[in-house]
């Protein structure tokens, strides 16, 4: 939580032109309508409402930007897969997503809320697709995994890992829960380590965190390459299928 406490909305964006010209470090939140984008944002801030400002209306198709210390940005993207038109997914594709995915240099890397208990739809496959193309890591949250047993959540992360395991340690994934905050501290040394930030010192957490059990019962040897600080391997560019030519 230390990490997003000062976040402070910053702008929205609707155009690739637009995006702030002084950023050394973003980092994209995405996923489906509903998967728990905007409670994860919220819960990582520790701020109840930080991220429903991207729910007003103007804002939902857009790039919200949030600013997390100079320079330093978390970007909500829009949500996919509710109640749009193909056209419109397609259109949301061409003109923001896909080039801001592809194109943004400051972009270090693409958390992706998927609910633990519907990973992997066609949309969520489509966007690590496409983003995977760019060599940059991705992190997955399964989210509201408060709603899944322990077992159901060993299961979870394991098919989840399994069906991504082509993109190498590129790709990580862990169980959270808004609800119950878990993985919160997991999910923030990640995302510090990818902008180059210190964490502050937070106030010490009072309970051990039930997911890492969790985490551990699903094998060291797959733990082992989450470990904080550990290098992250580069997948090389070919290794990954070109993104489908549209959406
Ligand atoms: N049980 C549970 N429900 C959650 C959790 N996170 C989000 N939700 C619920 O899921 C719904 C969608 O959450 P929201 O954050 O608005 O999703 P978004 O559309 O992806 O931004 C809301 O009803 C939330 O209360 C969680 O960790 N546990
Ligand atoms: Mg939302």
């Amino acid at each position: 939580m230390a990490l997003f406490q000062k976040a402070q909305f910053f702008t929205t964006v609707a155009q690739l032109r637009d995006v702030p010209g002084d950023a050394t470090g973003e980092v994209a939140f995405a996923g489906r309508s509903n998967a728990g984008k905007s409670s994860a944002i919220n819960t990582l801030a520790n701020q109840t409402r930080l991220a429903f400002v991207s729910k007003t209306p103007g804002r939902t198709q857009n790039l919200n930007y949030f600013t997390l210390a100079e320079g330093k940005y978390l970007v909500d993207l829009p949500g996919y897969g509710y109640a749009k038109a193909p056209e419109e997914i397609r259109s949301q594709w061409e003109n923001l997503l896909g080039p801001y995915l592809q194109e943004r240099a400051p972009l270090v890397g693409l958390v992706l809320i998927m609910d633990s208990r519907h990973p992997l739809t066609d949309l969520d496959q489509h966007l690590i697709d496409w983003f995977g193309a760019t060599g940059k890591p991705i992190h997955i949250l399964l989210s509201k995994a408060d709603k899944l047993t322990r077992q159901e959540q060993t299961l979870a992360l394991r098919q989840v890992r399994q069906a991504l395991a082509s993109l190498g340690e590129r790709c990580t994934v862990q169980l959270f829960s808004s609800l119950k905050k878990l993985g919160v501290e997991e999910a923030e040394a990640l995302i510090a380590q990818w902008l180059g930030m210190e964490i502050p010192e937070a106030k010490p957490a009072p309970a051990p965190r039930p997911i890492r059990s969790a985490r551990s019962a699903a094998g060291a040897k797959r733990n082992s390459r989450h470990a904080p600080g550990g290098k992250r391997a580069v997948v090389q560019r070919g290794q990954i299928k070109k993104p489908p030519a549209k959406g």
